[in-house]
């Protein structure tokens, strides 16, 4: 049956250990060891919904304790409404595909001291056997490669301001290109240059969808001003499109506007955005260094971890029930 080869297959490309096990799990990890824990490895082999979620949110998306309550309750999130989460992380040099409570409170508690992990640093973290949380884009990566179809995320990396001539271009639009796993986030943040991250999308062949509205949305507030390649209107149209782009081996990204009760509290961190735009600016603050730089002077000037850290976490939770409900849609489709 269907279930029976997809754990096979589990079984013959990965090393799979219970997810009660402490610790890193295997001690001599050779090249191609992914820790899947063990819920994981039952849904997907039975077909059953699950949702894939990034870490680097977690270590470097806000501080502890806060980073590991949230995480917490995005799981439980995804599992009331019917999928199993998987947050996906590198610990000690081996990938893992769904944490324990225990690895999950051993990254919050890394912190900015965990590598921030996108795709070019995957063979650096594994080969020195370094801890991190995984980018959008690691974290399609991985997912993608135990066969999750769906990814939650608050917001994803694009092209930043002044990229057409610095380059700053997250991999994580390269990376939908490339991965064949659909990403629900709330749009970009308006740190980034909006139209021409939908400009690279466009030539990534990534099939971008806004939800229930024809605007794509700019994470704080419900429009950024572009249209959207094309809107969908329930979780069934999106599992559909899903199940039509399987084979075409790139990304989907589907983006939910902000709920209306939010988008007032919105506007007000876009002239927070726009102060540490000129920041970054003024002190020469580049590359990898740049994203979590803006996202925490964003934080400070709304008032120091309350405003923008409890829209971002409300965001993510937003998207985690629409994930869910798209990921057990394609699990009925799939039957
Ligand atoms: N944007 C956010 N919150 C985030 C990130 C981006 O609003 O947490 C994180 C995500 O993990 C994303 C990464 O994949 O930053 C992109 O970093 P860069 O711009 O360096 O590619
Ligand atoms: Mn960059």
């Amino acid at each position: 049956s269907n279930a029976l080869a997809r754990l096979a297959n589990l079984h013959r490309h990965f090393h799979i250990t219970k997810s009660s096990t402490k610790g890193g799990g295997n001690d001599n990890p050779s090249v191609g060891t992914i820790k899947i824990s063990q819920d994981v490895t039952t849904a997907l082999a039975n077909g059953k919904a699950v949702v894939a979620l990034e870490s680097t949110i977690i270590s470097h998306g806000m501080p502890y304790p806060q980073n590991f309550e949230t995480a917490k309750e995005v799981e439980t999130i995804v599992r009331e409404k019917g999928a199993i989460p998987a947050t996906i992380a590198i610990l000690e040099g081996i990938p893992c595909i769904g944490l324990s409570t225990e690895e999950l409170e051993r990254l919050a508690k890394l912190g900015t001291n965990a590598r921030k992990i996108a795709r070019r640093d995957i063979a650096h973290v594994v080969a020195t056997r370094g801890s991190g949380g995984t980018t959008v884009s690691a974290t399609m990566i991985f997912a993608s490669m135990v066969g999750i179809s769906v990814f939650v995320t608050g917001g994803i990396g694009g092209v930043h301001k002044h990229g057409e001539s610095t380059m700053d271009i997250s991999s994580d639009l390269t990376e939908l290109g490339r991965t064949p796993i659909t990403v629900v986030s709330a749009g970009v943040k308006s740190i980034l240059d909006i139209p021409r991250t939908l400009e690279y999308l466009e030539t990534q062949g990534v099939s971008v969808v806004s939800y229930q509205t024809d605007d794509f949305p700019a994470f704080f507030s419900e429009k950024s001003g572009c249209k959207a390649p094309c809107q969908l209107d329930s979780p069934e149209d999106c599992a559909r499109l899903i199940g039509k782009k399987l084979d075409l081996k790139s990304g989907i990204l589907i983006a939910t506007p902000i709920p209306k009760e939010h988008s007032v509290s919105g506007n007000i961190i876009e002239s927070a955005i726009q102060t540490a735009l000129r920041e970054a600016s003024d002190k020469d603050i580049t590359g990898s260094a740049e994203t979590p730089y803006l996202l925490s002077r964003v934080n400070e000037l709304t008032g120091g971890a309350s405003l923008e850290s409890s829209l971002d976490i409300a965001l993510v939770k937003n998207n985690a029930v629409l994930g869910a409900q798209i990921a057990v849609a394609l699990s009925h489709i799939q039957d």
